[in-house]
């Protein structure tokens, strides 16, 4: 680490309140460049301390840059998590106010509840399976705070991995009814295909996000309590979105879910 306390605690500020006004910044590593991912995850956590602080819930996490073709873009091995807190949830069929962001896109995940806790080291598939009270579609909406989405890996940990909103469908299906790593994803963005996937995509089973994350909570001392509600990456490329869009994620045997930006 290479960040004393009140430079995290000032970098945690400026980068929340890009997020909370709605404003862009310019990537926090052009004024820290020795930054590391101890630093920018302190950041992070010291966010959320923030929010916790001011009565927000913390209902569940993200994982993101879980696909082979996003991580070799960024030239990174490892995915990154995010948290993400109560107001970020939007219902099935709402509106999504584009004022309270800054240039948000969408991306199609599987969500994943679970009914107990995971904590690594050692989870793998079978133990997020076991621990995993449903699943259910879900788009997520990321909204980097970074001026035109540019970034570098320290600086996006730094903030919360681009978490904004997030809307589930609401029809939970049991993982053991599902085939999640062959389940085809349709995203529509005013009744046109824009995107298309599989759950293969998150690298090769969902299930696997999962028992990663669990393992860098893991690493902190953390675990991803009973309860969560975890979004494990996105299966297709994350779509820009203007006003007056309407998305719809059609899940195969899980519904859909949709949404309206205003
Ligand atoms: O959820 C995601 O995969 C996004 C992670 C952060 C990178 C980005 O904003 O594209
Ligand atoms: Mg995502």
């Amino acid at each position: 680490m290479s960040l004393t306390r009140e430079q995290i605690e000032k970098l945690a500020d400026h980068v929340e309140q890009a997020e909370l006004q709605a404003h862009d910044i310019t990537k926090i590593t052009d004024d820290y460049p020795d930054m590391d991912f101890n630093d920018a995850y302190e950041v992070q956590w010291e966010i959320r301390r923030r929010k916790i602080a001011r009565g927000n819930r913390i209902v569940g996490m993200k994982m993101g840059l879980t696909s082979r073709a996003k991580m070799q873009q960024m030239g990174v091995e490892t995915p990154i998590y995010g948290f993400l807190a109560d107001y970020f949830e939007r219902p099935d069929s709402g509106e999504i106010e584009m004022k309270d962001l800054i240039h948000p896109k969408v991306e199609a995940e599987i969500a994943f509840v679970t009914k107990a806790p995971l904590k690594g080291p050692g989870c793998h598939v079978g133990t997020v399976l076991a621990a995993t009270d449903f699943v259910l579609p879900a788009v997520e909406i990321i909204d980097s705070r970074y001026r035109d989405f540019k970034f570098d890996l320290v600086s996006v940990i730094a903030d919360n991995a681009s978490s904004s909103r997030f809307v589930t469908g609401t029809r939970a299906r049991n993982v053991r009814d599902l085939d999640l790593r062959n389940m085809g994803l349709v995203m529509e963005i005013n009744g046109k295909v824009v995107e298309l996937g599989a759950g293969a995509a998150v690298l090769g089973h969902p299930a696997t996000s999962i028992a990663m994350l669990a393992n860098m909570l893991g690493e902190r001392g953390e675990e991803i309590p009973a309860g969560s509600v975890i979004l494990s990456g996105a299966i297709t490329a994350a779509v820009t979105v203007q006003a007056g869009d309407a998305v719809t994620l059609r899940a195969q045997d899980m519904g859909s879910v949709s949404m309206r930006f205003v």
